[in-house]
């Protein structure tokens, strides 16, 4: 099994490995690190590359599963996405940055710094020719942030553009200016109510949507239907502050600042985790969302933060942990049940650097979520790691 987890100076692939047992036991061990740097993968100088992490599916071919990671403050904030070759041993065979100076991209990208990159996620083939394309967040580019949805070819080049904004997929206000519109993508598997050979379900963050009728910042989610013939929107949901079932959201939270999806419950339907890692002044927690998508709406939420749930990690993370900056549902010890992952770039730690990963593994049912053993990946508490990671963790995908 292998991760993707982003640190400012290094990307490092982690093969996890752990014996079944029950859900949510054991202990999750390293099985292998792959780290790519700047004599593998070429990055950006002071770019925050690694700020974003998606594997999308595979692009050129040869039968492996291919990467892209944004670096959004490339090109004074104009930003960029690496897509990334993958071998089958997780190291990179080739790479492939989109930019302003890609042609399909100049125009769009050229007129602001709009941290192209910010967000990046793989929905497979959005347009029928049978290559991955990817979805790109620009929080800050134009008014209110866009969705930049490229169309790839086999040699990771863009074919063509479209986009998720205002007027293009969503109403004329949709979005309001400032609301930080792609600041997180995911894409959102088994939901029974969407026909997937025709359609895909991405759910996207304004890490500070306002609430529709106070208008104060809490962060909103937006869920959108894409038609697998050209990427356009076929139906949107905006979750602002004022919709039910979003109350659990406190002011100026970033909700939204990140997104994952999966089925944590084991009922067939997924749920999401959306991270909100400005809570509590940047201490941070993630809120795992419960879904009815046939009526596509909030059902509750179960907040996930340092102390609830058996997550009781030590040393603690302190008040600047920004838990939830990063998300990430899957079964990452293939036990059945899905666990849950959590980037905190501030977290305290011992040693000369911050910020860890936390894997949480769980043992959930259909009206329980509970954490039943936690690792922490990190500088200091993995010696394997430190020549790797020299910086935070934000970002984490399988
Ligand atoms: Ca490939
Ligand atoms: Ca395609
Ligand atoms: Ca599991």
């Amino acid at each position: 099994m292998t991760w993707v987890a982003m640190t400012a100076a290094a990307i490092v692939l982690v093969g996890l490995a752990q014996l079944a047992a029950s859900c949510g036991t054991g202990q999750v061990v390293f099985d292998e690190i792959v780290d790519w740097d700047n004599t593998t993968v070429a990055y950006p100088t002071a770019s925050r590359s690694g700020t974003s992490v998606a594997l999308i599916g595979d692009v050129d071919g040869d039968g492996t599963g291919d990467a892209a990671f944004g670096s959004p403050l490339a090109d004074l904030s104009d930003g960029s996405v690496t897509i990334v070759m993958l071998n089958q041993d997780g190291s990179a065979n080739s790479t492939s940055v989109l930019s302003k100076a890609t042609s399909a991209l100049t125009t769009m990208l050229s007129t602001q710094a709009g941290q192209f990159g910010t967000s990046v996620g793989g929905a497979g083939d959005l347009n029928g020719d049978s290559v991955p394309d990817l979805l790109v967040g620009a929080p800050v580019l134009g008014a209110t942030g866009k969705v930049i949805i490229i169309f790839l070819t086999t040699d990771a080049g863009v074919s063509s553009v479209t986009t998720i904004e205002n007027g293009v997929g969503l109403g004329l206000t949709t979005l309001v200016a400032g609301e930080l519109f792609g600041s997180g993508l995911a894409t959102i598997k088994g939901v029974s109510t969407i026909n997937y050979a025709t359609h895909a379900l991405v759910g996207i963050g304004l890490a500070s949507g306002q609430d529709r009728i106070t208008t104060q910042i809490y962060g909103s989610i937006l869920i959108a239907t894409l038609s697998r013939v050209d990427g356009s929107v076929t139906a949107f949901t905006l979750f602002d502050h004022s919709q039910s079932g979003m109350a659990p959201v406190t002011l100026g939270s970033g909700f939204g600042s990140a997104i994952a999806a999966g089925d944590v419950r084991g009922t067939g339907s997924p749920l999401l985790a959306v991270g909100a890692p400005l809570y509590d002044s940047a201490r941070g927690r993630v809120f795992l969302v419960d879904m009815d998508w046939t009526l596509m709406a909030i059902t509750g939420m179960t907040i996930v933060e340092e102390g609830a749930l058996g997550w009781t990690p030590t040393p603690a993370l302190g008040s600047l942990s920004q838990i939830g900056t990063g998300v990430m549902l899957a079964d990452i010890n293939a036990d059945g049940c899905v666990d849950l992952a959590l980037g905190a770039p501030g977290a305290e730690e011992i040693g000369p650097n911050y910020g860890m990963l936390a894997v949480l593994l769980l043992n959930s049912g259909p009206s329980s979520i509970a954490v039943e053993a936690f690792t922490r990946i990190s500088y200091s508490a993995n010696p394997a790691l430190q020549s790797a990671v020299t910086s935070t963790v934000r970002d984490v995908r399988i």
